[in-house]
């Protein structure tokens, strides 16, 4: 076993630190140490993905969130992907992320990572990251991201439990709308429940949950007031192992993870056939001939059929 894997299995956050620096640089030593990994460590914790709109909230909640679970001695370990930022990095979220008082907790590991470009979701890698704190042996796994559409659909394949973070009186009616947001999560907080429309909202997502197509589990409404000690947060914990104990419990819910289990596999396919598309292209200049004569359809349905044939995909 190499050093960095017997101090990472002896519990040294710093060997965790070097991990995801080498997961984060995709170096072929990354997969050395994960490979090495998956044969000495426990099963994997279960994993809450916190998403939302900028500002809804999402980084007090996951403080207040950290604050319960340390009251009953509970580790965590909690991954912040800001898709709008292309930088990676202990630090460098940390002051937009609310959570100083965990800083300095050695029972609290924070890490942050930038997208690097990718559609809109999350960091390649993340999946990855998320693991290695799995590993390391917190006791909760917590991933913060903004939504961005895609980001959403991502953290969903990487969560257990999904929670879609909303405010009252801020256009979410509007974002509720967006085809495949009803889907992806599986608890709707309505956080800042202080304001005024809270009620409201928190009435409209019952409606909509109720008329929407997800027979399997019943999505929880839980209103929020991260910022205030109310016991509201220890509200959503309690939603969230409701939703546990369903995993366990159902044997339907498996149907829910497959369809994650799906979702991230389509995502694989598109980012493998995107990247191959962009080299065809820069084989073939009729495909940029086409693209340039205002018919990116025509050559997207050759570049299909191209990838059809077998030796296209080994070139
Ligand atoms: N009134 C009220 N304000 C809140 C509540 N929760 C958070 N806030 C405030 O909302 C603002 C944004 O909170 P953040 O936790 O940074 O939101 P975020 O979703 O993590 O934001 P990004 O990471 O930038 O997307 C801060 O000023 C918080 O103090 C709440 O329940 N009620
Ligand atoms: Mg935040």
């Amino acid at each position: 076993m190499s050093d960095l894997v017997q101090r990472f299995v002896a519990g040294d956050p710093r060997a965790l630190a070097r991990a995801i620096s080498l997961i984060e640089r995709q170096s072929p030593e990354a997969s050395e140490v994960l490979a090495a990994l998956r044969s000495v460590t426990r099963p994997q914790p279960r994993r809450v993905g916190l998403t939302g709109a900028p500002g809804a909230g999402k980084s007090t909640l996951l403080a207040a969130m950290i604050s319960s679970m340390r009251k009953q001695d509970r580790t965590v370990g909690v991954l912040a992907v800001d898709p709008s930022s292309p930088f990676s990095g202990g630090a460098l979220l940390g002051d937009r992320l609310r959570m100083h008082q965990h800083t300095l907790d050695p029972g609290v590991f924070i890490r942050s990572m930038g997208a690097r470009g990718q559609l809109g979701g999350l960091a390649p890698g993340a999946a990855e990251v998320a693991w290695a704190m799995g590993a390391h042996g917190f006791d909760e796994i917590m991933i913060e991201t903004v939504g961005t559409g895609q980001s959403e659909l991502d953290l969903s394949s990487l969560a257990d439990t999904t929670v879609l973070v909303l405010n009252p009186n801020s256009g979410d009616d509007i974002q509720l709308e967006k085809a495949g947001i009803h889907e992806v999560a599986d608890i709707y907080v309505v956080n800042k429940a202080d304001l005024p429309g809270a009620q409201r909202l928190v009435r409209d997502l019952h409606k909509m949950l109720h008329l929407g197509t997800r027979t399997v589990w019943q999505p929880k409404v839980v209103p929020t007031v991260a910022n205030a000690d109310d016991g509201s947060v220890d509200k959503l914990w309690d939603a969230v192992a409701e939703h546990r104990a369903f995993l366990d419990r159902d044997p339907e819910g498996r149907k829910v993870d497959a369809r994650k289990l799906r979702q991230a596999a389509a995502e694989l396919v598109a980012a493998r056939v995107h990247a191959w598309a962009l080299t065809e292209y820069d084989r073939d200049p009729a495909y940029t001939e086409l693209a340039a004569r205002g018919a990116p359809h025509v050559a997207a349905e050759r570049l299909l059929a191209q990838y059809g044939s077998s030796d296209a995909r080994t070139r």
